[in-house]
């Protein structure tokens, strides 16, 4: 495998940042996970959008504009054959001294990565997942805004090792107030009766490129999709809970906390959509070659 760091291109052995980045020292620096289907790379300019949006959020100036980063991401697809699989994109404060000030980081350092997939197995689209509520409360809107893609993964990881401890592989996180917020790597939805409803954004949520694709696809077949400040009655209630996300695309969950949601496994909705998503998914995007 090639990976793009410090602007070449360099067999994944080589490829190295300093120990001194500020991205290792205080995971300060931003990221995006991005999907490769049929040689098309899915919502690129999207996914740049919220990187430099989120690089703005943290006062980090990304040294190359978006468009060069747009080839950076499609030439180290290109460089490793990539047609179907998952890019990493990383941009880190860059090297400084041993000392919060972020001003004293001089180079911000852009890796790419693209690789292989891991997808969840295809049993648990079929038969939807379980997952929990866990204690570990969403970042706080103004410690870190959760719409920041960041290096600083701890809070979404504590909620995972809540969630793995307790047997499930996902979890929702609840924010400061005792509302939804989102699941550790994904974004939450309910289905109740023809309406489609996730949290918005201040309530703790990425504004994920899924989520989005997915309101926009539910208005297209003909649901209601909306924000709406949800709770766990909500969730406890509704007819379907699915989850998006880059990696996961769309799946179903049946259990919350141990208690059936709706009728035990993937509902109608859940279905169309993550069918429609499929289909858009696979032939749309920017082309590799
Ligand atoms: N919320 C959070 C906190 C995320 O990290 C999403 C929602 C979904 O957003 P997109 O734009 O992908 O629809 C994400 C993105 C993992 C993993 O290993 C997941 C993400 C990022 C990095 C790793 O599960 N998801």
């Amino acid at each position: 495998m090639k990976v793009y760091v410090n602007g070449r291109l360099v067999p994944e052995k080589k490829a190295a940042i300093s120990v001194f980045d500020h991205g290792l020292l205080y995971g300060d620096g931003v990221f995006e996970g991005i999907r490769a289907y049929n040689g098309r790379v899915f919502m690129l300019d999207e996914h740049l959008d919220r990187l430099y949006a989120s690089a703005r959020a943290i006062a980090l100036t990304i040294p190359v504009p978006k468009p060069r980063m747009s080839e950076i991401v499609v030439e180290t697809c290109r460089a490793n054959r990539v047609r179907d699989g998952y890019i990493r994109l990383i941009v880190t404060r860059g090297v400084g001294t041993l000392g919060l000030n972020p001003y004293n980081c001089r180079s911000p350092q852009i890796i790419c990565i693209a690789g292989a997939i891991q997808l969840y197995p295809k049993k648990l689209y079929e038969k939807g997942l379980s997952i929990i509520t866990v204690g570990t409360v969403r970042n706080h809107t103004e410690a870190i805004n959760p719409r920041i893609k960041s290096l600083n993964y701890l809070n979404n990881i504590l909620a995972k090792i809540e969630a793995i401890n307790a047997g499930v592989m996902e979890c929702i996180l609840l924010n400061p107030q005792g509302f939804i917020a989102e699941a550790s790597g994904d974004n939450v939805f309910i289905v109740r009766g023809q309406e489609i409803l996730t949290p918005p954004t201040w309530c703790g949520a990425l504004r994920g490129i899924t989520r989005d694709a997915v309101m926009r696809l539910a208005g297209e077949l003909g649901y209601t999709a909306r924000e709406e400040v949800l709770t766990r009655y909500d969730v406890y209630t509704a007819d379907e809970v699915f989850l998006t996300g880059t990696a996961a695309e769309i799946i179903g969950v049946v259990e919350v906390d141990r208690r059936r949601i709706g009728r035990g496994r993937p509902g109608p909705v859940t279905c169309r959509l993550a069918e429609a998503f499929s289909n858009l998914a696979r032939s749309s995007g920017t082309h590799i070659r």
